[in-house]
């Protein structure tokens, strides 16, 4: 008995594995194990060698039973241990590499502006790109034989053949948007028109696509004065700084008479510009007072309502804003650009949070 005491023992206390474990225990206390074997003899014993041998079999089967137990829950810890050894994690090594999409500048600066719009009391409308032509042009006191249609380089969608009806074009302005605002929601109304427009114009400074944001606000009261205390708000908030001084310029528009153009004061020193301070002037935006036909057309009635309007390149914006050169990269989805000039995504621009910061 002692001899199989150390056996078992001994195997058990060298078993690399629970497999191992197993096979010790059906060999040594199993139902056709060693030890069953030794007590089946037990009926071939004198009573009293069977007392003695009985229940010193039994404690033999009982100390090799807790020796398995024991090894087992040694195996398990071990196994744990290896476990966590293996499948450590430096919670502090560096991030990977940023594989999450950037804010298009265009979109930065659109979300920016239309920020500052809203705390002046604008809201945003939106309409299709792809519009009749009396939306178009007609209704912006644009007639067929107007020169700015041609000045425009519109894209026309031309019909089927046999189908007479007036091209389809692709909105030159967001300014269909403001009339059809005026058809559905009427007077008073304040709002901006973000969004594509398309020209048919490529060069260093043009692209067939860009964007713009109109704004429109009609009103029983509404003035000149009301369209520069708006637009100086507008470009101080935007560009970040305490004063600006704005040059209207008399100009001429379809749509609105009388009309402006607007300059801001500015500097070029070394090709760095400030916006703000200094000798030169830079051309921003158009504007004016609706013109009257145009209210009208909208579904308004001119003797009782005027207003403003006003419209700025958004991709200029951008490009002046955040110091980018060339306006054709914008649209051309290299990967490296949009890296580069995109902004964080989720970071919300908002006049508290100081915009694009
Ligand atoms: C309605 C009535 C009037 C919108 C206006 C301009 C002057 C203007 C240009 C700025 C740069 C276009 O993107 S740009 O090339 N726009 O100069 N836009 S007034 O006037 C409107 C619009 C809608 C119903």
């Amino acid at each position: 008995m002692d001899d199989l005491k150390g056996k078992y023992l001994g195997q058990i206390a060298d078993a690399g594995d629970e497999n191992a474990l197993e096979a010790i225990r059906v060999a040594a206390v199993g139902k056709k194990g060693e030890v069953a074997l030794k007590m089946r003899e037990l009926g071939k014993m004198t009573p009293e060698e069977r007392q003695v041998a009985g229940p010193a079999l039994n404690a033999l089967k009982d100390e090799i039973n807790s020796a398995l137990s024991a090894k087992k829950a040694a195996l398990a810890d071990a196994a744990l241990d290896e476990r966590l050894r293996t499948e450590w994690l430096d919670v502090t090594l560096p991030t990977r590499a940023r594989r999450q999409g950037a804010i298009h500048p265009v979109s930065q600066a659109t979300e920016e502006l239309t920020a500052i719009f809203a705390e002046l009391g604008f809201s945003v409308a939106e309409g299709p790109w792809i519009e009749d032509d009396w939306y178009n042009f007609d209704a912006l006191n644009i007639p067929g034989h107007h020169p700015a249609r041609a000045e425009m380089d519109t894209f026309y969608m031309h019909r089927a053949e046999g189908d007479n009806r007036p091209p389809h074009v692709l909105r030159t302005h967001t300014s269909p948007v403001q009339i059809r605002s005026m058809e559905k929601q009427g007077a008073p109304i304040r709002i901006i028109c973000p969004g594509g427009v398309y020209r048919a114009d490529y060069d260093q400074t043009h692209t067939p696509m860009f964007h713009q944001v109109e704004g429109l606000a009609i009103d029983k009261d509404i003035s000149m004065a009301n369209l520069k205390w708006v637009l100086e708000e507008f470009v101080k908030a935007f560009f970040e700084v305490d004063d600006v001084e704005l040059r209207f310029r008399a100009s001429h528009f379809p749509f609105t008479e009388p009309s402006a153009e607007v300059d801001i004061r500015c500097s070029w020193d070394n090709g760095q510009l400030k916006i703000g301070e200094g000798d030169d002037w830079m051309e921003i935006l158009g504007s004016g007072m609706v013109h009257p036909k145009v209210i009208a057309a909208g579904g308004i009635d001119p003797e009782v309502y005027q207003g403003f309007a006003f419209g700025i390149g958004i991709d200029r914006l951008a490009m002046l804003k955040y110091g980018i050169p060339d306006l054709r990269a914008f649209f051309d989805s290299d990967l490296r650009w949009l890296r580069h000039y995109g902004f964080a995504a989720l970071d919300m621009p908002n006049l508290h949070g100081g915009l694009s910061r």
